[in-house]
């Protein structure tokens, strides 16, 4: 069984500056909105309804955490990139995201979400420049991959691969389906590292002693 199932809702929080507990492990999902983030979430702590989806996008307006034990946390940010966000709202939002990443002690990971067949727009590259600059880890995870038949999924995937390489940073480049599951375990292994639960037994997630 996943280590991520245990997942629990901890806090939502109407702005990144009213995020409290930076303490411990803390990995957050940002994207535009729709990307799948939401998907994501629930499709790796197998929770149908953990973080909430949509068909609208801009749906998750609230920051959400969600605890996996105490003082390691999953994030679910707000998408970024809705057209009928009004402009200030728009300069607000990034404002604090590039706060977050630049302030937050507890964040170890950053997963950016971009769909397979539309990756690294402007805000998604913003956020990733930020994330380097802030050393901070990123997981480029190419979301609805099930979208896209095997041969242009593994061209998506080089061309992504070699458009990471820009950002001369830590940033690593998946392809993944909350549909069908495909890059689920490599999202898990990723996330394993920065939470530091590949140094112990993980197989039943109960023992913490190792941390
Ligand atoms: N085909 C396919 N559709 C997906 C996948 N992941 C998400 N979707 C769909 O894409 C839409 C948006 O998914 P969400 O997970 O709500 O996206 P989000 O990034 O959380 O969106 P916001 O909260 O608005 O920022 C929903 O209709 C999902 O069903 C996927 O892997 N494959
Ligand atoms: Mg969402």
């Amino acid at each position: 069984m996943s280590y991520y199932t245990k997942a629990k809702f901890f806090t939502s929080a109407p702005d990144i500056r009213h995020l409290k507990n930076d303490t411990g492990i803390e990995v957050a999902f940002a994207g535009r909105s729709n990307a799948g983030k939401s998907s994501a979430l629930n499709t790796l702590t197998r929770q149908r309804n953990l973080a909430r989806t949509s068909k609208t996008p801009g749906r998750t307006q609230l920051i959400n955490v969600f605890e996996l034990e105490e003082d390691l946390r999953l994030v679910d940010l707000p998408g970024y990139g809705f057209a009928k966000v009004p402009v200030a709202m728009k300069k607000k939002w990034q404002a604090s995201l590039g706060e977050y990443l630049q302030k937050r002690k507890s964040l170890k990971g950053l997963v950016v979400l971009m769909d397979i067949r539309h990756p690294f727009k402007d805000l998604d590259q913003d956020l990733i420049h930020w994330a380097v600059a802030s050393n901070i880890p990123v997981l480029a995870l190419l979301t609805k991959a099930d979208k896209l038949k095997s041969g242009k999924r593994k061209a998506q995937l080089l061309m992504a691969r070699e458009a990471a390489m820009a950002f001369m940073g830590d940033v690593t480049v998946q392809t993944f389906s909350s549909l069908n599951k495909h890059g689920l375990p490599e999202l898990e292994h990723i996330l394993n590292t920065w939470f530091g639960l590949d140094k112990k037994d993980n197989e039943d997630g109960t023992d913490s002693e190792a941390l």
